[in-house]
């Protein structure tokens, strides 16, 4: 009984420090920075998962949260990956490198980024429907917003599907929100970019050595200049950017955000054709998602290349991605967990590492090398659920709590067990979002 109580108290404590921390990272213009220092204005996908985590303790600002998030929309729907709400130099690139008024599409009230991140907004309307107590109100606002995350779904499947398939591709890996995985080093090799001059802010707030190289940041500079060479035209893009990848995990996120858009519309009522229309993107999405998307050989889903016509051979945390938008039938998704569970799941490691540890290009203390993230985690735990692997479910949300509970709300964590010993195995930025933010949601299962 007692045991029982402890354990109560430490999850309360830790919502306690967990609300203190989306708290503090909240901003007056009605946004919640991904952390302090680090990353000093508005991401996209940071921003759902934010939400999330407020809609159990302050329904406002997990409101306010995605209006601001949506009142950054271009006119063709797309919905950029940074908003620079505010100014400040203690970031790079800032507003000035990225020149989002290249675009004649471009949201006029706010300086943005040129690129987007996976589309988590469908899900996170549906996530804060389940959590709030008060379901009238809760369906008024989601009806205020819901056309606006329609209109983005549909950006993908009009301008970033050249070939139709129902696949949208990425042009930069930062739309990928997993920056510098190994799954790019291959295109990297065989891009010849300038040297550029500038000057890194990312590195004067944690250690280098867990960030990315100068090297990888000239590529990443380079395919944004590419873009702005065509005003941030999609059909010039897919045509001319060196970088031009269908990936698993973004591909999920816009399915698993189509299939919410659904359930609400029917909750809400009419939007027929609405519904109509997302249910044929989306059954597409997940033919053509496994017959492209996936490799017998590795059991799992990879990286499809669209300038080199091929699959990217290696198995990452985002090939699981497609449990979250019940792509595979239960045959292929026990296949898909077999592999999660052979190559991520040996008892010394932490669920989920983000990059094969059986690979030799694991490096278990870089960024999305290797480090264990939460979004990941909770894509996969109710990835996991949704085809009743319960028990590794379990296991994949008691190891999120433990990493936190042992380090902190860090950004990124060591999968490896022997390395928290003293708990200091949390990398990165400290006190992130939604660290903080999807912790809360996990303890409230
Ligand atoms: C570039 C904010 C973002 C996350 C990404 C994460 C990191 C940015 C950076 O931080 O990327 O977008 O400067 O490294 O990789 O997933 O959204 O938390």
């Amino acid at each position: 009984m007692l045991s029982f109580i402890n354990f109560f108290m430490k999850n309360n404590e830790l919502i306690s420090k967990a609300q203190e921390v989306l708290n503090n990272n909240y901003q007056e213009k009605g946004f919640t920075i991904p952390c302090k220092g680090l990353y000093p204005f508005q991401w996209n996908w940071d921003s759902g998962f934010i939400a999330i985590g407020f809609a159990h303790f302050d329904m406002e600002k997990a409101q306010k949260e995605i209006k601001t998030l949506i009142d950054s929309q271009w006119s063709n729907g797309f919905i950029p990956h940074i908003i620079f709400h505010n100014e400040t130099d203690t970031y790079f690139p800032g507003a000035d490198f990225h020149k989002s008024n290249l675009s004649p599409l471009a949201n006029n009230n706010v300086p943005t980024t040129g690129m987007t991140q996976p589309h988590v907004l469908g899900f996170t309307l549906e996530r804060m429907y389940e959590i709030a107590e008060n379901k009238e109100e809760i369906l008024d606002f989601i009806k205020t917003t819901i056309d606006a995350v329609y209109t983005y779904s549909l950006y993908f499947y009009k301008y970033r599907d050249p070939l139709n398939e129902g696949l949208a591709y990425i042009y930069h890996n930062w739309e990928s929100g997993t920056d510098n995985s190994p799954i790019w080093d291959d295109i990297w090799s065989t891009m010849e970019s300038p040297q550029y001059t500038f000057e890194r802010r990312d590195t004067t707030h944690v250690d280098a050595s867990q960030r990315p190289s100068n090297e990888e940041y000239n590529h990443y500079l380079h395919i944004i200049e590419v873009a702005k060479k065509y005003n941030y035209d999609d059909a010039k893009i897919a045509e001319f950017s060196p970088f031009l990848i269908q990936d698993p995990l973004f591909n999920s996120m816009l399915i698993g955000s189509n299939q919410s858009l659904i359930r609400l519309y029917e909750k809400i009522g009419g939007n027929e054709d609405k519904i109509a229309t997302l249910q044929a993107y989306t059954e597409k999405s997940i033919q053509s998602f496994n017959s492209k998307l996936y490799d017998e050989e590795l059991g799992a889903y990879c990286h499809y290349d669209l300038k080199k016509n091929k699959l990217i051979r290696f198995v990452t945390s985002s090939s699981f991605a497609p449990l979250f938008a019940q792509v595979p039938d239960k045959k292929r998704a026990d296949i898909l967990v077999t592999t999660l569970l052979e190559k991520f799941g040996n008892e010394d490691q932490y669920l989920c590492a983000s990059f094969d540890p059986t690979s030799e290009r694991y490096k278990p203390k870089q960024y999305w090398r290797g480090p264990v993230w939460i979004n990941l985690n909770w894509l996969l735990y109710h990835g996991l659920k949704k085809y009743g692997y319960d028990r590794i479910a379990e296991r994949v949300k008691n190891d999120s709590i433990e990493l936190i509970q042992k380090n902190g709300f860090y950004e990124y964590f060591d999968a490896r067990k022997e390395m928290h010993q003293n708990n200091t195995a949390g990398y990165g930025g400290n006190n992130f979002s939604w660290s903080a933010a999807l912790l809360i949601d996990l303890l409230s299962e």
